[in-house]
Protein backbone atom coordinates (compact mmCIF):
# COMPACT_ATOMS: atom_id res chain seq x y z
CA UNK A 1 0.00 0.00 0.00
CA UNK A 2 1.34 3.57 -0.84
CA UNK A 3 0.22 6.69 -1.49
CA UNK A 4 0.17 6.83 -5.38
CA UNK A 5 -1.41 10.21 -6.92
CA UNK A 6 -3.67 9.21 -9.45
CA UNK A 7 -4.11 12.06 -11.89
CA UNK A 8 -7.83 11.96 -13.98
CA UNK A 9 -7.76 11.53 -17.78
CA UNK A 10 -8.14 15.16 -18.41
CA UNK A 11 -5.33 16.52 -15.82
CA UNK A 12 -2.59 13.67 -16.87
CA UNK A 13 -3.27 15.02 -20.53
CA UNK A 14 -3.08 18.60 -19.41
CA UNK A 15 0.19 17.83 -17.24
CA UNK A 16 1.85 15.73 -20.57
CA UNK A 17 0.72 18.45 -22.63
CA UNK A 18 2.74 21.21 -20.31
CA UNK A 19 -1.01 23.26 -19.82
CA UNK A 20 -1.75 25.33 -16.57
CA UNK A 21 -3.13 23.33 -14.26
CA UNK A 22 -4.49 24.43 -11.01
CA UNK A 23 -4.73 22.44 -7.59
CA UNK A 24 -7.95 23.29 -5.55
CA UNK A 25 -8.18 21.79 -2.29
CA UNK A 26 -11.50 19.52 -0.75
CA UNK A 27 -11.68 20.13 3.18
CA UNK A 28 -13.23 23.91 1.87
CA UNK A 29 -15.84 22.09 0.21
CA UNK A 30 -16.59 19.31 2.68
CA UNK A 31 -15.59 21.15 6.27
CA UNK A 32 -16.00 25.30 5.31
CA UNK A 33 -18.72 25.54 3.29
CA UNK A 34 -22.87 24.29 3.97
CA UNK A 35 -24.33 22.72 1.87
CA UNK A 36 -26.18 22.94 -1.29
CA UNK A 37 -23.44 26.33 -1.57
CA UNK A 38 -20.46 23.90 -1.40
CA UNK A 39 -21.49 22.19 -4.67
CA UNK A 40 -22.58 24.82 -6.79
CA UNK A 41 -19.18 26.71 -5.25
CA UNK A 42 -17.13 23.52 -6.45
CA UNK A 43 -18.69 23.80 -10.12
CA UNK A 44 -18.15 27.06 -10.17
CA UNK A 45 -14.50 27.37 -8.94
CA UNK A 46 -13.56 24.64 -11.52
CA UNK A 47 -15.21 26.91 -14.34
CA UNK A 48 -13.12 30.06 -13.20
CA UNK A 49 -10.12 28.21 -13.90
CA UNK A 50 -11.22 26.94 -17.26
CA UNK A 51 -12.38 30.46 -18.05
CA UNK A 52 -8.62 31.81 -17.54
CA UNK A 53 -7.31 29.10 -19.84
CA UNK A 54 -6.19 26.22 -17.00
CA UNK A 55 -7.42 23.02 -16.55
CA UNK A 56 -8.24 22.60 -12.44
CA UNK A 57 -7.55 20.10 -10.22
CA UNK A 58 -9.81 19.10 -7.17
CA UNK A 59 -8.00 17.08 -5.03
CA UNK A 60 -10.02 14.41 -2.73
CA UNK A 61 -8.75 10.58 -1.39
CA UNK A 62 -11.53 8.07 -2.13
CA UNK A 63 -11.41 4.55 -0.91
CA UNK A 64 -7.72 5.17 -0.01
CA UNK A 65 -6.88 6.79 -3.20
CA UNK A 66 -5.72 10.19 -3.54
CA UNK A 67 -7.44 11.77 -6.88
CA UNK A 68 -5.88 14.56 -8.69
CA UNK A 69 -9.32 16.01 -10.69
CA UNK A 70 -12.32 15.05 -9.75
CA UNK A 71 -15.59 14.35 -12.14
CA UNK A 72 -19.15 15.37 -10.96
CA UNK A 73 -20.29 12.26 -9.26
CA UNK A 74 -17.16 12.85 -6.83
CA UNK A 75 -18.06 16.74 -6.58
CA UNK A 76 -21.39 15.30 -5.20
CA UNK A 77 -19.85 12.46 -2.97
CA UNK A 78 -17.13 15.30 -1.34
CA UNK A 79 -19.67 17.62 -1.20
CA UNK A 80 -23.15 15.65 -0.23
CA UNK A 81 -21.24 12.64 2.45
CA UNK A 82 -19.59 13.28 5.48
CA UNK A 83 -15.80 12.86 5.34
CA UNK A 84 -12.41 12.85 7.11
CA UNK A 85 -10.90 15.80 7.19
CA UNK A 86 -7.39 14.87 5.98
CA UNK A 87 -4.17 16.93 6.62
CA UNK A 88 -1.06 15.57 5.64
CA UNK A 89 0.05 13.39 8.34
CA UNK A 90 -3.68 11.31 7.94
CA UNK A 91 -2.79 10.71 4.22
CA UNK A 92 -1.08 7.40 4.99
CA UNK A 93 -4.18 6.50 7.30
CA UNK A 94 -6.81 6.97 4.29
CA UNK A 95 -4.93 5.36 2.00
CA UNK A 96 -4.01 2.40 4.22
CA UNK A 97 -7.28 1.86 5.70
CA UNK A 98 -9.58 2.54 2.12
CA UNK A 99 -11.26 5.80 3.60
CA UNK A 100 -12.57 8.82 2.39
CA UNK A 101 -11.43 12.35 3.02
CA UNK A 102 -11.42 15.59 2.08
CA UNK A 103 -7.95 17.52 2.20
CA UNK A 104 -6.46 20.24 3.88
CA UNK A 105 -3.89 23.16 2.16
CA UNK A 106 -0.95 21.03 4.28
CA UNK A 107 -2.25 17.61 2.40
CA UNK A 108 -3.73 18.74 -0.91
CA UNK A 109 0.30 20.92 -1.09
CA UNK A 110 1.97 17.42 -0.64
CA UNK A 111 -0.59 15.51 -3.10
CA UNK A 112 -0.34 18.14 -6.01
CA UNK A 113 3.53 18.52 -5.60
CA UNK A 114 3.87 14.97 -5.87
CA UNK A 115 1.52 14.99 -9.08
CA UNK A 116 3.67 17.36 -10.33
CA UNK A 117 1.49 20.79 -10.18
CA UNK A 118 2.70 23.74 -8.46
CA UNK A 119 0.00 26.51 -8.21
CA UNK A 120 -2.95 25.93 -5.72
CA UNK A 121 -5.55 28.05 -4.91
CA UNK A 122 -7.93 28.34 -2.01
CA UNK A 123 -9.64 30.65 0.72
CA UNK A 124 -7.43 30.94 3.69
CA UNK A 125 -4.19 29.23 5.11
CA UNK A 126 -4.66 28.01 8.12
CA UNK A 127 -1.93 29.56 11.09
CA UNK A 128 -1.23 29.65 14.42
CA UNK A 129 -4.40 29.60 16.59
CA UNK A 130 -4.71 32.57 18.91
CA UNK A 131 -4.31 31.01 22.62
CA UNK A 132 -1.30 28.52 20.93
CA UNK A 133 1.08 29.56 23.77
CA UNK A 134 -1.22 26.97 25.73
CA UNK A 135 -2.45 24.75 23.18
CA UNK A 136 -0.03 24.35 21.14
CA UNK A 137 -2.57 24.93 17.92
CA UNK A 138 -0.33 25.39 14.87
CA UNK A 139 -1.83 24.28 11.64
CA UNK A 140 -0.19 21.64 10.00
CA UNK A 141 -0.25 24.09 6.55
CA UNK A 142 2.37 25.94 7.86
CA UNK A 143 5.10 22.87 8.28
CA UNK A 144 3.45 21.66 4.90
CA UNK A 145 4.56 24.86 2.98
CA UNK A 146 8.16 24.82 4.45
CA UNK A 147 8.53 21.83 2.84
CA UNK A 148 6.61 21.40 -0.76
CA UNK A 149 7.54 23.25 -3.61
CA UNK A 150 3.97 24.62 -4.30
CA UNK A 151 2.03 28.46 -4.41
CA UNK A 152 -0.55 28.91 -2.93
CA UNK A 153 -3.03 31.78 -3.91
CA UNK A 154 -4.85 32.65 -0.78
CA UNK A 155 -6.66 35.95 1.15
CA UNK A 156 -4.52 35.90 3.88
CA UNK A 157 -4.97 33.22 6.67
CA UNK A 158 -8.34 33.29 8.68
CA UNK A 159 -8.99 36.29 11.27
CA UNK A 160 -9.94 33.72 13.61
CA UNK A 161 -6.05 32.94 14.01
CA UNK A 162 -3.04 34.96 15.38
CA UNK A 163 -2.22 36.39 12.10
CA UNK A 164 1.13 38.22 13.39
CA UNK A 165 2.42 35.06 14.63
CA UNK A 166 1.14 32.83 11.53
CA UNK A 167 3.76 35.94 9.59
CA UNK A 168 6.59 35.15 11.99
CA UNK A 169 6.21 31.35 11.60
CA UNK A 170 6.04 31.31 7.77
CA UNK A 171 9.52 33.11 7.71
CA UNK A 172 10.80 31.28 10.42
CA UNK A 173 9.75 28.28 7.81
CA UNK A 174 11.73 30.55 4.98
CA UNK A 175 8.40 31.05 3.04
CA UNK A 176 8.04 34.07 1.01
CA UNK A 177 4.58 36.40 1.22
CA UNK A 178 3.95 38.29 -1.26
CA UNK A 179 1.06 40.80 -1.34
CA UNK A 180 -0.72 41.31 -4.83
CA UNK A 181 -2.17 44.89 -5.04
CA UNK A 182 -1.59 45.69 -1.95
CA UNK A 183 0.81 46.36 0.82
CA UNK A 184 -1.49 44.91 3.64
CA UNK A 185 -1.30 40.80 4.13
CA UNK A 186 -4.99 40.57 3.86
CA UNK A 187 -7.51 39.38 6.75
CA UNK A 188 -9.76 36.73 4.87
CA UNK A 189 -12.98 38.07 5.36
CA UNK A 190 -11.09 41.88 5.57
CA UNK A 191 -9.15 43.89 3.00
CA UNK A 192 -6.23 44.31 5.78
CA UNK A 193 -5.07 42.27 8.54
CA UNK A 194 -3.70 45.10 10.04
CA UNK A 195 0.13 43.64 8.87
CA UNK A 196 2.18 44.76 6.51
CA UNK A 197 3.13 42.15 3.63
CA UNK A 198 6.91 41.60 3.36
CA UNK A 199 6.49 41.99 -0.81
CA UNK A 200 4.46 43.29 -2.99
CA UNK A 201 3.38 41.92 -6.94
CA UNK A 202 0.61 44.22 -8.90
CA UNK A 203 0.47 41.43 -12.15
CA UNK A 204 -0.06 37.48 -12.60
CA UNK A 205 3.73 37.85 -14.95
CA UNK A 206 5.38 39.50 -11.85
CA UNK A 207 4.11 36.52 -9.13
CA UNK A 208 5.05 33.89 -11.81
CA UNK A 209 8.48 35.47 -12.07
CA UNK A 210 8.78 35.33 -8.64
CA UNK A 211 7.74 31.99 -8.26
CA UNK A 212 9.75 30.67 -10.97
CA UNK A 213 12.84 31.98 -9.56
CA UNK A 214 11.95 30.86 -5.78
CA UNK A 215 10.72 27.38 -6.94
CA UNK A 216 14.16 27.10 -8.59
CA UNK A 217 16.31 27.84 -6.10
CA UNK A 218 14.73 26.49 -2.70
CA UNK A 219 12.34 24.09 -1.49
CA UNK A 220 9.72 25.64 0.28
CA UNK A 221 6.22 27.25 -1.20
CA UNK A 222 5.23 30.53 -1.57
CA UNK A 223 2.52 32.14 -0.55
CA UNK A 224 0.54 34.87 -2.86
CA UNK A 225 -1.89 36.49 -1.03
CA UNK A 226 -5.08 38.40 -2.51
CA UNK A 227 -7.60 40.45 -0.32
CA UNK A 228 -11.07 39.94 -0.94
CA UNK A 229 -12.26 42.39 -3.73
CA UNK A 230 -13.52 45.40 -1.97
CA UNK A 231 -17.41 45.20 -3.29
CA UNK A 232 -17.54 41.27 -1.62
CA UNK A 233 -15.55 42.64 1.84
CA UNK A 234 -17.60 41.50 4.95
CA UNK A 235 -18.77 45.01 7.44
CA UNK A 236 -15.99 45.80 9.70
CA UNK A 237 -18.39 45.84 12.89
CA UNK A 238 -20.00 42.99 12.06
CA UNK A 239 -16.77 40.90 11.41
CA UNK A 240 -15.10 41.86 14.46
CA UNK A 241 -18.67 40.75 16.55
CA UNK A 242 -18.41 37.60 15.05
CA UNK A 243 -15.40 37.00 15.59
CA UNK A 244 -15.79 37.78 19.06
CA UNK A 245 -18.90 35.89 19.54
CA UNK A 246 -17.19 32.58 17.77
CA UNK A 247 -13.92 32.82 19.60
CA UNK A 248 -16.28 32.31 22.78
CA UNK A 249 -18.66 29.72 21.60
CA UNK A 250 -15.62 27.54 20.63
CA UNK A 251 -14.11 28.22 24.22
CA UNK A 252 -17.23 27.38 26.03
CA UNK A 253 -18.12 24.32 24.12
CA UNK A 254 -14.26 22.66 24.78
CA UNK A 255 -13.97 22.69 20.82
CA UNK A 256 -9.93 21.57 19.65
CA UNK A 257 -7.70 20.62 17.34
CA UNK A 258 -9.15 20.05 13.89
CA UNK A 259 -12.76 21.04 14.80
CA UNK A 260 -11.97 24.42 15.69
CA UNK A 261 -11.40 25.94 12.15
CA UNK A 262 -14.44 24.46 10.88
CA UNK A 263 -16.89 25.54 14.14
CA UNK A 264 -15.85 28.94 13.74
CA UNK A 265 -16.29 29.13 10.20
CA UNK A 266 -19.69 27.19 10.78
CA UNK A 267 -20.56 30.32 13.42
CA UNK A 268 -19.79 33.38 11.02
CA UNK A 269 -21.79 31.87 8.31
CA UNK A 270 -25.19 31.48 10.46
CA UNK A 271 -23.87 34.57 12.73
CA UNK A 272 -23.96 36.06 9.71
CA UNK A 273 -27.15 35.15 8.06
CA UNK A 274 -24.89 34.01 4.89
CA UNK A 275 -23.06 37.32 4.42
CA UNK A 276 -19.93 35.81 5.67
CA UNK A 277 -20.39 32.94 3.39
CA UNK A 278 -20.57 35.61 0.13
CA UNK A 279 -17.76 36.81 1.26
CA UNK A 280 -16.62 33.41 1.80
CA UNK A 281 -17.30 32.10 -1.69
CA UNK A 282 -15.90 35.34 -3.34
CA UNK A 283 -12.52 35.63 -2.26
CA UNK A 284 -11.94 32.28 -3.29
CA UNK A 285 -13.44 33.02 -6.97
CA UNK A 286 -10.94 35.61 -7.18
CA UNK A 287 -7.92 33.77 -5.68
CA UNK A 288 -8.92 30.75 -7.82
CA UNK A 289 -8.80 32.93 -11.48
CA UNK A 290 -5.33 34.86 -10.11
CA UNK A 291 -4.25 30.82 -9.61
CA UNK A 292 -5.09 30.21 -13.00
CA UNK A 293 -3.24 32.96 -14.30
CA UNK A 294 -0.49 32.29 -12.74
CA UNK A 295 -0.35 28.53 -13.84
CA UNK A 296 -0.95 30.31 -17.51
CA UNK A 297 1.88 32.64 -17.11
CA UNK A 298 4.25 30.02 -15.58
CA UNK A 299 3.57 27.37 -18.50
N1 LIG B 1 -10.04 28.23 3.44
C1 LIG B 1 -11.40 28.40 3.44
N2 LIG B 1 -12.15 27.46 4.11
C2 LIG B 1 -11.57 26.36 4.73
C3 LIG B 1 -10.15 26.20 4.72
C4 LIG B 1 -9.44 27.16 4.05
O1 LIG B 1 -11.93 29.38 2.87
O2 LIG B 1 -12.30 25.53 5.29
C5 LIG B 1 -9.50 24.98 5.39
C6 LIG B 1 -8.22 24.60 4.64
O3 LIG B 1 -8.36 23.26 4.23
C7 LIG B 1 -7.11 24.73 5.65
C8 LIG B 1 -7.85 24.38 6.91
O4 LIG B 1 -6.03 23.89 5.37
O5 LIG B 1 -9.07 25.13 6.75
C9 LIG B 1 -7.06 24.74 8.15
O6 LIG B 1 -7.48 23.88 9.19
P1 LIG B 1 -6.60 23.75 10.54
O7 LIG B 1 -6.66 25.13 11.14
O8 LIG B 1 -7.30 22.72 11.37
O9 LIG B 1 -5.21 23.33 10.13
MN1 LIG C 1 -5.04 22.87 14.31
Amino acid sequence: MTITPTPSAEVAAALDAGQPVVALESTILAHGLPAPTNRTAATELEEVVRAHGAVPATIAVLDGVPRIGLGPDELDRVCGTPMAKLSARDLGVAAGLGLDGATTVAATAALAAAAGIDVFATGGLGGVHRGARETWDVSADLGALATTPVLVVCSGVKSILDVGATLEVLETHSVPVLGFGTDAFPGFYRRDSGHPVPWRVDTPAQAAAVWNAHRGFAGAGMVLAQPVPEADELDAVLHDRLLADGLALVAERGISGKDVTPALLEHFHTASGGASLATNVALVRANVALAAQVAAALA
